[in-house]
């Protein structure tokens, strides 16, 4: 019997465990890997880096910790944030309450004792007052469901699922399925090695240069300086990080002083781009000004204009399916050894024994790279077989689309919390700054039941109707509903289409929540 298990020991799961352990609290972690990490121990593809700056992503809840650790580069690769988070585990001793390779396959609230039942596949069952979803937003990898992949004779690889050991390329013909954020990092790299590449290719992405350099010594310095301010900032902004934001709309400035502004923001790179005008995510003629930079841009690196067409995205608003930070993905393309195949015309018809057949044409290959994503938001949650009250299954009350109270929080399943659940600003923010938030809220509403002599939180029914309306008026707001992404559900076949992350703003959000806490855990019933 612990006071909470913990699903998931990334670095949600690390950081819930180190305040849990603060309260005076028992915990559990499980953690299906062989070590911490999350996202970063498993997608060990080549080129797999974080597309948040490392001054940001990185936890700000111990100052010695963020004062000692140093990043060797302004945006960190998968090796060093995974070294940091083995680092927070050791210094925090954290490692003595995980049981790796671990997984959880149940967990079931009983009434008679308002205890979570918890089972994994190792055979182990634990109870626990609270049980808290660490489990991560991208972390149910996703192969299609394409025919023969049985009969490939060569070997094949998911991005989200890599080996440890590596993989050497070199000399071999590759075949890259998809386009998004992982395929985008991974292909330069991938065409450096191999003698040939394809890269089959459904729908183009919106890709901003990283400008990935060594990380300046004097801007840590400032930073480290400062960092309770620079932390401040981040929790106060709208998506966990601070980003040049202007007031002004696209379209109400001149032509030429807005590709100034582009241009800019393409010569800093990263993500900030979307924060160059105010609607550019409201309105669809604002949004084209900007698409339309993106598209001469993509036009003046790549030199075979029929690549460079159908590296184009034309079919959904830039920044609506999630935009890229890449290191030469456009000039890969300029390489001889490398093929833009189009599946979106033609799909993939089949995998043979030898590769990959489109419209008639195999493409014989030695190794398949799969960077299809993810079950985003709620696949990992729904793999486990979750019941609350009266026996009912998260997976049913979900038919339709993710159902939440602030992302936290199900109404039907007490003391269950999710970290970065559906409803949250989760992947529409630096997920270490909405991590933090979510933890420290839980901490404190436990605190807070267990100074009362409380034992169940649960959310409302009229408070969780209320908070999914929310959020889906705002999403409905924005032009994020025009393009068939994760974020919608959208790249899972028959998977409800909702806009699952909350897009009102990692600062508001957070006030959102301070507030019900304050208001004593309103839209919450109390219980003993
Ligand atoms: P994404 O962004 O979901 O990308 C998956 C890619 O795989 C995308 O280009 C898909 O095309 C493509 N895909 C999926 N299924 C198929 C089939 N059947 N045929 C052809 N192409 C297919 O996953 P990532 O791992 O790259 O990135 C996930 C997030 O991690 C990213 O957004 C960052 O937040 C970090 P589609 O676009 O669906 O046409």
């Amino acid at each position: 019997m612990f006071d909470a298990v913990i699903v998931g020991a990334g670095f949600a799961g690390l950081y819930m465990l180190h305040r849990l352990r603060g309260l005076g609290l028992t915990a559990r972690v499980y953690e299906a890997g062989k070590g911490v990490g999350g996202t970063w121990y498993w997608n060990r593809y080549p080129g797999a880096r974080c597309d948040v700056e490392s001054m940001d992503y990185s936890y700000s809840f111990s100052d010695e910790l963020q004062q000692e650790w140093r990043w060797s580069e302004r945006y960190s690769a998968q090796p060093e944030i995974l070294r940091y988070a083995n680092h927070v585990a050791d210094r925090f001793d954290l490692r003595k309450d995980i049981h790796f390779e671990t997984r959880v396959t149940s967990a079931v609230f009983e009434e008679a004792t308002a205890r979570w039942a918890v089972e994994t596949d190792q055979g182990d069952r634990a109870t626990a007052r609270f049980c808290i979803m660490a489990t991560g937003c991208l972390s149910d990898a996703q192969i299609p469901d394409l025919k023969g992949l049985d009969s490939f004779a060569g070997k094949w690889y998911h991005t989200g699922k890599w080996p440890h050991e590596g993989v050497d390329f070199t000399g071999r013909r590759v075949g890259v399925i998809g386009t998004g954020s992982s395929a985008i990092q991974s292909i330069p790299l991938i065409a450096k090695q191999a003698s040939h590449l394809y890269v089959f290719q459904r729908t183009p992405n919106f890709s901003m240069p990283a400008q990935n350099a060594p990380l300046d010594p004097e801007y840590e310095r400032r930073v480290k300086e400062s960092y309770a301010d620079f932390r401040r900032q981040a929790r106060e902004s709208r998506v966990g990080f601070v980003t040049e934001r202007s007031g002004d709309s696209a379209l109400a400035v001149p032509a030429e002083e807005r590709e100034r502004e582009y241009e800019k923001r393409w010569r800093r790179g990263g993500l900030g781009f979307s924060a160059a005008y105010t609607d550019l995510l409201i309105s669809k003629e604002a949004n084209d000004t900007a698409a339309r930079f993106f598209r001469e841009k993509i036009r003046a690196i790549v030199r075979d204009s029929a690549v460079a067409d159908l590296l184009c995205p034309q079919s959904y608003p830039l920044g609506t399916k999630r935009l890229c930070v890449d290191t030469g993905y456009y000039d890969t393309f300029n390489r001889d050894n490398v093929t833009l195949v189009d599946v979106r015309k033609t799909a993939i018809e089949a995998i043979t024994s030898k590769g990959v057949r489109v419209d008639g044409v195999e493409y014989a290959v030695d190794d398949l790279v799969f960077a299809t994503g993810f079950d985003a938001m709620t696949g990992a949650l729904l793999n486990i077989d979750i019941r609350g009250r009266g026996s009912r299954k998260l997976s049913a009350e979900w038919a339709g689309g993710p159902r939440t109270y602030l992302g936290l929080t199900v109404e039907g399943f007490p003391n269950l919390f999710m970290i970065t659940g559906p409803g949250s600003p989760s992947v529409l923010s630096n997920m270490i700054v909405s991590i933090e938030q979510h933890v420290d809220w839980i901490a404190d509403c436990v605190s807070h039941l267990r100074e009362r002599g409380l034992g169940t939180i649960e959310a409302t029914a009229a408070a969780q109707e209320a908070w999914v309306q929310h959020v889906n008026e705002v999403g409905h707001m924005t032009l994020y509903p025009l393009a068939p992404s994760w974020y919608m559900g959208a790249n899972i076949p028959g998977k409800p289409r909702v806009f699952m992350p909350y897009i009102g703003g990692v600062g508001v959000y957070r006030q959102k929540c301070d507030e019900v806490a304050a208001k004593g855990y309103e839209g919450f019933a109390l219980g003993r």
